[in-house]
């Protein structure tokens, strides 16, 4: 029998097969163990009232089954997915309330350990929400602008804050279809109510409400917890770092950052510089102390501080495998609670941080902002202590790759023009020109049930050998860094004529790694400043970009996928549909939806019809926009893009380099 791969990350499949013969089990085993329940995974499963759980399974195609209320498949499988969307927003909203909370107590001096570090983006961000920052203390203007964020979440009436920051068109078209979110709890809230029994019926109606409730996250919790993590710890500009197992290292204390939220990780990156500590570390017979990260905590102490990726989610168990890790620090989701059980057979400690996300068998320190120094210490000082109880054990992987991180909006701003003339008209006419096809958003999970990180992988490749512009955040962001993906090289190996060309001018990779799953906030911003920029589409809708989540697993991705398509972005995930049980569902989230807003929603399994579903859509945009049609190697007139080192000799005739916007 052939074998079969598990992971498309050699290292990981090399971890995976030692896992195998040491009688390890890891998601890979269990994947293929629990085959997903049919039912369930169509969407045709309703539990949400103890006359249930109703499987509405037709005996044939005309029999029309209910549960036993008479709730149909579509109302049940659009309850489903509403459902998802809610989770997925208040995860994400959640953390981004966390973060107003620590920006809060930071201006008013309560969280000593944090200061607002990125002055210029705190003014950014004051000047859209019209608070008054000329001349005024840096932390008056910060809490201003945390109170003001803070309103977003319990606002009953009104809008959040930063619907205004999508083109107009777009913000019509929300209007028209009442889905602009007044506050993100208020939309969590009426939603779960909306899908208690009894209540909304409609599949349509429940469909829009998943809409608002990611618009929600996506234009709120997401892109306030971007922002203000920009604030507080800096706005992202390219570091170079590394990325798979290969960056444990033997003779040092290895403690990996794992979870979401950013701001006890960057204390830790900190505290493991801190002289005493390094000492401390040397007293315990390590060399140094290599702090390491794993998911979307990972992506953002790696865009800001540089420091390596061991990878995204079907990672975490095979880190552990390693026998290097003295100690895992974890905060908030996509954590596997296998990680405790898994931590004990090796001398791993598996420290939950958070009083929301415990698991059982784990050391649990309680994180707190405003003693944020000192719990960090204690979290090193345990990681420290552990590593003399380190073994032979343990499948030790010595590959990495070089990877550059970290393009936030505003960089990709002054990278097309610099400090004093940054814009996003170089990219427009890049694919005015038809140089640049268009632009994926390659986001989401990576996934067991796939051979992992593959599809990424895939994607990947074949798009920008189509001269598709790719940026990357979360796990597709983990999956390429560990395939060597994201360094400016794989453009002149891999990337189409075109797309090498722009690259080349810029001194970018091909795929730009926008940072973790809040990120995706990013992609809305970018595609506004395009639209606003003009030659394009004048909204987001229409503009030759589609965003894709091939292995997706998490109910964030679900609620991601809502928000970019009610923003105009068709969305495209892998795996099978969990509403394929009713064709109506499934055709309001496609042709509905791109009627309405001109988004959508749809579920592909098969990676090479992903790629011409995405190839297809971009082309057509093109067309609409009557932009020279896409052929490899032929490009019209667009204005010469300056390189990077031309710019910086320019900027520094003109004025001492003062930041990146
Ligand atoms: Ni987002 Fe998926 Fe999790 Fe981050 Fe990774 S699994 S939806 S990318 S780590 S949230």
């Amino acid at each position: 029998m052939d074998k079969v791969i598990k992971s498309a990350n050699e290292a990981a499949e090399k971890i995976i097969e030692w896992s195998e013969e040491h009688k390890i089990e890891t998601c890979f085993d269990r994947a293929q163990r629990m085959k997903p329940c049919p039912i369930g995974a169509s969407g045709a499963c309703c539990k949400i009232c103890h006359m249930g759980p109703c499987r509405l399974v037709r005996a044939s195609s005309e029999e029309e089954t209910t549960g036993v209320c008479g709730a149909t498949v579509s109302t049940i499988s659009a309850r489903n997915l509403l459902r998802m969307a809610v989770a997925g927003s208040a995860a994400h909203s959640d953390h981004a309330r966390d973060m107003a909370f620590t920006l809060l107590a930071a201006a008013e001096g309560e969280a000593k350990d944090f200061a607002v570090k990125d002055v210029r983006k705190l003014y950014r961000v004051a000047g859209i929400l019209n608070i008054e920052f000329e001349g005024r203390p840096v932390n008056d203007v910060a809490r201003d602008v945390a109170l003001k964020l803070i309103e977003d979440f319990g606002r009953q009436k009104g809008e959040i804050n930063f619907i205004k920051r999508a083109p107009k068109k777009t913000i019509e078209r929300w209007k028209k279809w009442g889905i602009i979110p007044r506050g993100v709890d208020r939309e969590i809230a009426e939603a779960m109510h909306r899908t208690h029994m009894g209540v909304d019926h409609d599949p349509d109606n429940l469909l829009l409400s998943a809409l608002k409730v990611s618009l929600a996250d996506g234009w709120g919790g997401s892109m306030i917890s971007t922002d203000i993590t920009d604030i507080l710890f800096g706005t992202p500009a390219p570091v170079r770092s590394e990325a798979s197992f290969g960056i444990f290292k033997e003779d040092e204390v290895n403690l990996v950052v794992h979870g979401h939220e950013p701001s006890l990780a960057e204390m830790i990156v900190d505290v493991v510089n801190e002289p005493e500590m390094i000492e401390y570390a040397k007293s315990k017979g390590a060399k140094g102390i290599n702090l390491g990260g794993m998911c979307c905590t990972a992506n953002e102490v790696l865009m800001r501080h540089g420091i390596p990726t061991a990878g995204g989610f079907t990672n975490q168990e095979l880190a552990i495998l390693t026998g290097l890790v003295d100690a895992i620090t974890v905060d908030v989701q996509c954590i596997m609670p296998s990680l405790a059980e898994l931590s004990k057979k090796f001398h791993t400690k598996l420290i939950t941080t958070s009083y929301k996300a415990k698991t059982p068998g784990a050391m649990h320190i309680q994180y707190d902002e405003h003693r944020a120094r000192e719990i960090a210490r204690e979290i090193v000082r345990t990681a420290i202590d552990n590593f003399q109880n380190r073994k032979t054990e343990g499948s030790h992987i010595s590959d990495k790759f070089p990877v550059i991180a970290g393009f936030s909006h505003e960089y990709i701003e002054y990278m097309q023009g610099g400090r004093w003339r940054a814009s996003f008209r170089p990219l427009n006419d890049a694919i005015i020109a038809g140089r640049i096809r268009g632009v994926v958003g390659l986001a989401g999970c990576d996934n067991p049930r796939f051979p992992s990180q593959g599809l990424h992988r895939f994607l990947a490749t074949e798009l920008i050998k189509s001269d598709v512009l790719i940026v990357s955040t979360g796990c597709g962001s983990a999956a390429c860094g560990t395939a060597g993906y994201l360094t400016p090289e794989m453009a002149l190996e891999h990337a189409g004529p075109g797309l090498r060309e722009v690259c080349e001018a810029i001194g970018i990779p091909p795929i730009l790694h926008l940072g973790a799953c809040v990120d995706n906030s990013r992609i809305l911003t970018i595609v506004s400043a395009m639209a606003e920029e003009g030659g394009l589409s004048d909204e987001i809708g229409g503009m030759p970009a589609v965003g894709i989540a091939p292995e997706w697993m998490s109910e964030k991705a679900i609620a991601i996928g809502c928000y970019l398509a009610a923003s105009g972005v068709p969305v495209i995930f892998g795996g099978d549909s969990p509403v394929e049980a009713s064709q109506e569902v499934t055709h309001i989230m496609t042709e509905v939806w791109f009627e309405r807003f001109r988004g959508a929603m749809h579920f592909e399994p098969d990676p090479e019809k992903i790629l011409s579903m995405t190839l297809d859509y971009i082309d057509r945009a093109r067309e609409a926009l009557k932009l020279r049609k896409y052929e490899p190697g032929k490009f019209g007139a667009e204005r010469v893009l300056m390189d990077m080192s031309t710019r910086r000799e320019l900027e520094k005739a003109a004025k001492p380099h003062l930041g990146i916007y």
